[in-house]
């Protein structure tokens, strides 16, 4: 692929209001913005799905810059690969670093694409030309700006409203939501692990709501509490936290710890793991979605080309630009084409271009690595 240079940049973005989840309260994205320069004049780009703490799983965007400049890139630059798929074999011997790893594989695959001048939806294998979407909704201060928000997303035609829950609020907003917009709102509930099998009555009160799914109640590092949750509930359990890799998944599957999966492309380090744990749930009948990281308009388009696979049957977390950001990073912005649906861009590669203004507005710090300079690692 003659790839010469990789440059870091590192971003600070506002959100337009702040996000509660379970975890944490957060107002602004922090974030690694990779470009993968070739010979051939090509640039291709990732983004890390990282926050700025701990608080989802173990990754900080620090620590993925240090992976990246310590580890990743110098494997990268001294290796003469040909295609996407060799680098999780380069990577393999380095441990987790999931996001770190997946900011740079995509930005491969992206340059990849571009090299051979098809769609990233095509070079994974996609099949579709649109996307249904959903949104996913913070922990709101009270109900009734829960009400007002899930109203208007039911307006924009979001596919599916995810409503983040935690102990203290849960069953009553759900109630609400059921009385004032009815039982046909496609409706689930993400945990981020707020509950134990102690909280078992609460999680089974939930089951009355015929939600699509709850994601991940459990311990974030569990699949066997969430079988044993499993048998309680009528309601299927997505595992998100829990799921690393597609091993993860055949296990998880294996011992009934979940009826759906939610794949990160950023939690399970990259595109190649993202469409291995794809391809098996398809196989083991399996729906999978595409969850999101309030990622910029560069990990939206790759969020879209994956789940153009046949077996996101389920609408995922990847809203329009605007629900997030004031400003974007790229163009054309990621719009709703029509109600809940998103396009899957037919242009080389992630189909979008960077906005280089934007980019220079929010920028902290950058720093390039090239191949001339590199000496290999490990
Ligand atoms: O659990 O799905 C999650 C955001 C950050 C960390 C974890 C999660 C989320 C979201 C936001 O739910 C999804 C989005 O990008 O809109
Ligand atoms: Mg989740």
């Amino acid at each position: 692929m003659n790839i010469e240079r990789v440059e870091l940049k590192r971003l600070h973005i506002p959100f337009k209001a702040s996000f509660e989840a379970s975890f944490g309260r957060m107002s602004k994205r922090d974030l690694v913005l990779v470009s993968v320069y070739s010979s051939d004049g090509k640039v291709g780009y990732g983004e890390s799905t990282s926050m700025a703490f701990p608080w989802y799983n173990e990754e900080t965007t620090d620590t993925v810059w240090y992976m990246l400049e310590q580890f990743l890139i110098p494997k990268l630059l001294t290796a003469e690969i040909t295609s996407p798929e060799e680098v999780a074999e380069l990577f393999a011997p380095i441990r987790r670093n999931n996001m770190a790893k997946a900011a740079l594989e995509g930005a491969v695959w992206d340059l990849y694409c571009k090299q051979k001048n098809i769609s990233l939806a095509k070079g994974l294998g996609g099949e579709k030309e649109k996307i249904d979407v959903g949104v996913s909704i913070g922990i709101e201060p009270t109900v009734d700006l829960l009400l007002e928000k899930v109203e208007g997303f039911i307006q924009e035609g979001y596919k599916k409203i995810k409503i983040k829950v935690k102990p203290g609020f849960d069953v009553e907003p759900m109630r609400e939501i059921r009385k004032q917009f009815g039982y046909d709102v496609p409706l689930m509930a993400d945990a981020n692990s707020a509950y134990t099998l102690h909280d078992l009555a609460t999680l089974k009160e939930l089951d009355q709501f015929n939600l699509i799914m709850i994601e991940q109640p459990l311990a974030h590092d569990d699949i066997i509490d969430h079988a044993k949750l499993q048998k309680e509930l009528q309601t299927p359990i997505c595992l998100d936290e829990s799921i690393h890799s597609v091993e993860d998944a055949r296990k998880a599957i294996e011992l009934g710890s979940c009826k759906i999966i939610n794949i990160k492309v950023g939690r399970v380090g990259g595109l190649t793991e993202s469409k291995r744990i794809h391809d098996l749930c398809k196989a083991k009948n399996i729906p999978v979605w595409c969850g999101g990281m309030f990622e910029t308009g560069v990990g939206r388009a790759h969020n879209i080309a994956i789940t153009s696979l046949s077996n996101f049957t389920i609408p995922g977390d990847t809203s329009a630009s605007n629900r997030y950001w004031i400003e974007d990073i790229v163009e054309p912005e990621v719009a709703l084409i029509e109600p809940g649906m998103l396009a899957v861009p037919t242009g080389a590669g992630i189909g979008y271009e960077i906005k280089e203004d934007s980019v220079k507005k929010f920028l902290v710090h950058q720093k390039s690595y090239s191949k001339k300079t590199t000496e290999s690692v490990g």
